[in-house]
C-alpha cells in the first residue's frame, strides 16, 4: 500500500514509522499509511521555515492572494470527493464531510482577501511636526497542532490566516486522522508558495508538539485539542516566550424555556448535540429544561431519536457516523456507566450497535432526570451523549448553564426577545446561540470562548490577525 510522506523544505519525505489511517466505519478498510515524523525531522521543518520566512513576510498582498485563492478554489472544486476521504476517515457523515470541506475553501477565500485588507493607522504625533503610524507585521514561524474531529476545517482556520499575514508554518494534523490533512499540504505544495513556507510533520503530539512547543525558532503556537494538553502547551509557552492561542473543551449548554417552539427546541437540540456524533467542542452536552415543557421536550427527543439511523458514515441514509476508535468509544461507555451510577436515568440509547462492517457504532444518549453535580454534567465526553436538567425558572436556568468551567457556546431556546437578549448579556460564553444549535458555526467571524475553552486572541473573522500579527509604530519626523 502506498504511504503518503511528510513535507519538508519543500520535498516529500519518508517518516522512520507510518501508521495506518483507519476507517471507523468499517475498520477492514485501511485508507492509506502514513509516514509518522521524530523529532529531529521537526528540526529541520523549522529550520526550512526559518530560512524561507523572510521571503514570503516580503511578499505582496497579490502573491498571498493568488496562493490562499487557489487552495480555496481547488477546495470547493473537490470538496464531493476531499469530502468523502475526510467522512471515510473521520466518521461523519458525507454531507457533514463535504461541508467540512466547503468550509475549509471559503475560509482560505476569506483569507485570501484578509490579506488585501491589512492596513493599519497613521495618527499625528502629540509632538510638532512627527507622524505616528502603526502597522501589523507577521511574527515569524507559526507552530500549528491540530484535532481529529475537523481534520480539514481546523487546518484551514489556522494555516489560511497564517500564511495570509505572511508567516511560516510547521504544521502538525491529528495522526489519527491525517488523510485530509496530507490532501490540503498536497494543494498548499502546488499553491506557489516558496519552498519551506510550508511544513507537514505527521506524528504524536507528545514527540512532535513537544519539539515545536520547545524550540526558540517558533514564534507561536495555535492549537485547538484537550485542555490538559492546552495547559501543557501554555505553561511551555509562557517559559519560552512564544504567542499561544488555545480552543479546548466545552460542556455548552442549551437552555430550553416553557415559551420555546418544541419543535425548533428538538432540532436544536437533536443537531447540537448528536450530530457529527457529538464529537465537537461546541456540542450541547447539558439540556436545560423548565418545567413546564419539560416533558413535552423529553417526549419529542426520545421519539425523535427513535427515527435517528447510526450507520457507515458514507451510507445516505445515515444521520449519524460511528465514533471515531475505539479508545474515545470506551470513554463515551464509561461516561454512560457514571451517569447511570450516580443516579441519572438513561432515557434510550448508549448501546453498542452492530452493522454489517466492524465499526465503532454507539446509539445515541440521553439521559434525564440528571443532576448538574454529575460527572456527565461536568466533564466534557466528546461523544452523543447527553443530559437533561430540570430547573424551575428562567434565573435558575441561566445560573445552571454558567455553572461549569467551560465558556465556549451557550444557547437558548425560546419566543421571548426579553429573555434571550438577557441571556445574550449574561451567558458567560465565548459565543451565543438563540434558537439555533450552539454547533456550527460561520467562517467569516470570531470564534472562541470563556474560562477553561480559550486562551490567547480569537481565531477567525477579522479577529485572526491578532494572533497572526504584530504591531509595530512608527515614529516619522520628515528630515
Ligand atoms: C463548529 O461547531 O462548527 O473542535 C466548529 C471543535 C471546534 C470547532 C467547532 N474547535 O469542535
Amino acid at each position: 500500500m502506498e504511504t503518503k510522506k511528510l513535507y519538508i523544505g519543500g520535498e516529500w519525505v519518508d517518516g522512520p514509522l507510518s501508521k495506518p489511517n483507519i476507517n471507523p466505519s468499517n475498520t477492514a478498510d485501511i485508507i492509506a499509511e502514513y509516514a509518522c515524523g521524530q523529532a529531529d525531522q521537526v528540526q529541520q521543518a523549522v529550520a526550512a521555515a526559518t530560512s524561507s520566512w523572510p521571503t514570503w513576510a516580503a511578499s505582496t498582498p497579490q502573491q498571498r492572494f493568488n496562493v490562499l485563492d487557489f487552495v480555496g478554489t481547488e477546495l470547493l472544486q473537490r470538496a464531493e470527493e476531499l469530502g468523502t476521504l475526510l467522512s471515510r476517515e473521520e466518521g461523519k457523515t458525507l454531507p457533514e464531510g463535504i461541508g467540512e470541506v466547503q468550509r475549509a475553501g471559503y475560509l482560505f477565500k476569506f483569507f485570501a482577501g484578509e490579506a488585501l485588507r491589512n492596513s493599519g493607522e497613521l495618527v499625528q504625533s502629540v509632538r510638532p511636526g512627527v507622524w505616528v503610524d502603526s502597522v501589523r507585521e507577521p511574527i515569524g514561524v507559526v507552530g500549528i497542532v491540530t484535532p481529529w474531529n475537523f481534520p480539514i476545517a481546523i487546518p484551514a482556520w489556522k494555516i489560511a490566516p497564517a500564511l495570509a499575514f505572511g508567516n511560516a508554518v510547521v504544521f502538525k494534523p491529528a495522526e489519527l486522522v491525517p488523510g485530509s490533512a496530507w490532501a490540503l499540504a498536497e494543494i498548499l505544495s502546488r499553491s506557489g508558495l516558496p519552498k519551506g513556507v510550508f511544513n507537514l510533520v505527521i506524528g504524536k503530539g507528545s514527540q512532535i508538539g513537544k519539539v515545536l512547543v520547545e524550540h526558540p525558532d517558533i514564534a507561536g503556537i495555535t492549537f485547538t485539542g484537550s485542555i490538559e494538553v492546552g495547559g501543557q502547551i501554555a505553561a511551555a509557552c509562557g517559559r519560552n516566550m512564544k504567542k499561544v492561542q488555545l480552543e479546548m473543551g466545552g460542556k455548552n449548554p442549551l437552555v430550553v424555556l416553557d415559551d420555546a417552539d418544541l419543535d425548533v427546541a428538538v432540532q436544536v437540540a437533536i443537531q447540537g448535540s448528536y450530530f457529527s456524533t457529538g464529537q465537537r467542542c461546541t456540542a450541547s452536552s447539558r439540556l436545560i429544561v423548565t418545567e413546564k415543557i419539560h416533558n413535552a421536550f423529553v417526549s419529542a427527543m426520545i421519539e425523535k431519536l427513535g427515527t435517528i439511523t447510526v450507520g457507515d458514515a458514507l451510507k445516505k441514509e445515515t444521520h449519524i457516523g460511528p465514533v471515531v476508535d475505539q479508545s474515545q468509544l470506551d470513554k463515551d461507555l464509561e461516561y454512560i456507566r457514571s451517569g447511570v451510577s450516580e443516579g441519572a436515568r438513561l432515557a434510550c440509547g448508549g448501546e453498542v450497535l452492530k452493522r454489517d462492517a466492524p465499526g465503532y457504532f454507539l446509539a445515541p444518549a440521553l439521559f434525564t432526570d440528571s443532576r448538574p453535580e454529575m460527572r456527565i454534567n461536568r466533564e466534557e465526553i466528546f461523544g452523543p451523549v447527553a443530559s437533561i436538567i430540570r430547573v424551575k425558572t428562567y434565573e435558575e436556568a441561566l445560573e445552571m448553564a454558567n455553572d461549569t468551567p467551560f465558556g465556549l457556546t451557550s444557547g437558548i431556546c425560546t419566543k421571548s426577545l426579553k429573555h434571550a437578549q438577557h441571556f445574550k448579556q449574561h451567558a458567560q460564553a465565548g459565543m451565543v446561540m438563540i434558537n439555533l444549535p450552539t454547533a456550527g458555526v460561520d467562517y467569516h467571524v470570531p470564534f472562541g470562548g470563556r474560562k477553561a475553552s480559550s486562551y490567547g486572541p480569537r481565531e477567525q473573522g477579522s479577529y485572526a490577525k491578532e494572533f497572526y500579527t504584530t504591531v509595530k509604530t512608527t515614529y516619522t519626523m520628515a528630515g
